[in-house]
């Protein structure tokens, strides 16, 4: 076993009554260890970390705890909470391990809500963004949450160093994501489309990349993809696998930054499969 998971306890000390809940993560964290994986603790993300991806005004307000939204609410100190999320980012991206924290983050824009989206759906920090503006690297960042990168997309749009490739459903929340835009690669699918379509989608998607000058994978690896979840494509724990696969044949070292996916046994299970795909293991 290769891939170490990025985790804290502190990570389960907010929140409860709502579905970004600290039992998604919990309970996955009980499957990893019981399949005998290695743990890592990360360390908050400094704030000079989080400015590479937000701006003051937003960051200011995030401290002082003004930044609820119909999604997402201001939970007492969620800006420590939203740092080690992004301190997790940033060491999974150290050791291209797999970040299992919480809050989630690629609906977060540069200064809030993103793309004209009203809310930022459960996000606080763009993690992933994060991470990959504190490696400075060439990279393609692949999101297979099953809500677009919204957050992700505003970030990196433009940027020459980024490549965003997204698959998601649509029509679906946040809205965004229905046809590509530069350096933005972004696969709509129709609601429980199933793994054949998804996979077919992701090769077609990884086959439009040009992979020469990618330096890093950074994975938004969300499992709200999984049929019955939030975003449901009608995805099995075995998709995961074939997902982890394809991750594998790019070559590339990567990491990946959990984001959606809300039933922690069904999360922690699909993480060990994406990672056995990911590492050739059977
Ligand atoms: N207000 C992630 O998976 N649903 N976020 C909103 C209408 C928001 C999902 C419903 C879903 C957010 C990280
Ligand atoms: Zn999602």
């Amino acid at each position: 076993m290769n891939t170490r998971i990025v985790f804290s306890e502190k990570c389960l000390g907010y929140g409860g009554f709502h579905i970004e809940g600290p039992q998604r993560v919990k309970i996955a964290h009980e499957v990893l260890k019981e399949k005998g994986y290695e743990f890592l603790e990360p360390e908050a993300a400094s704030e000079e970390d989080l400015l590479r991806v937000h701006d003051h005004e937003y960051i200011w307000n995030l401290k002082k705890g003004l930044v609820e939204d119909p999604d997402t609410p201001a939970y007492e100190n969620i800006y420590e909470f939203a740092r080690l999320s992004a301190g997790g980012a940033l060491l999974a991206a150290k050791v291209n391990g797999f970040s299992l924290t919480r809050p989630p983050g690629h609906h977060a824009g540069r200064s809030g809500a993103a793309l004209g989206v009203y809310t930022r759906g459960f996000c606080y920090v763009n993690n992933i963004a994060v991470a990959v503006k504190a490696l400075g690297k060439q990279a393609l960042i692949l999101d297979v949450d099953g809500h677009h990168g919204n957050g992700t997309q505003e970030i990196f749009q433009g940027d020459e160093k980024v490549t965003y490739v997204s698959l998601h459903r649509f029509p679906h929340y946040p809205g965004t994501g229905l046809a590509s835009e530069g350096n933005c690669l972004n696969f709509p699918l129709p609601a429980d489309c199933g793994e054949g379509v998804f996979l077919e989608t992701l090769d077609r998607a990884l086959g439009m990349v040009d992979l020469g000058n990618v330096e890093v994978v950074a994975v938004s690896a969300g499992f709200d993809t999984h049929k019955g979840d939030l975003a449901s494509l009608g995805l099995t724990e075995k998709s995961y696998g074939k997902i982890g696969f394809r991750i594998r044949a790019l070559r590339k070292p990567a990491f990946f930054v959990l984001e959606g996916g809300y039933k922690g046994e069904q999360n922690g299970n699909d993480i060990d499969q994406l990672l056995r795909g990911f590492e050739g293991r059977p």
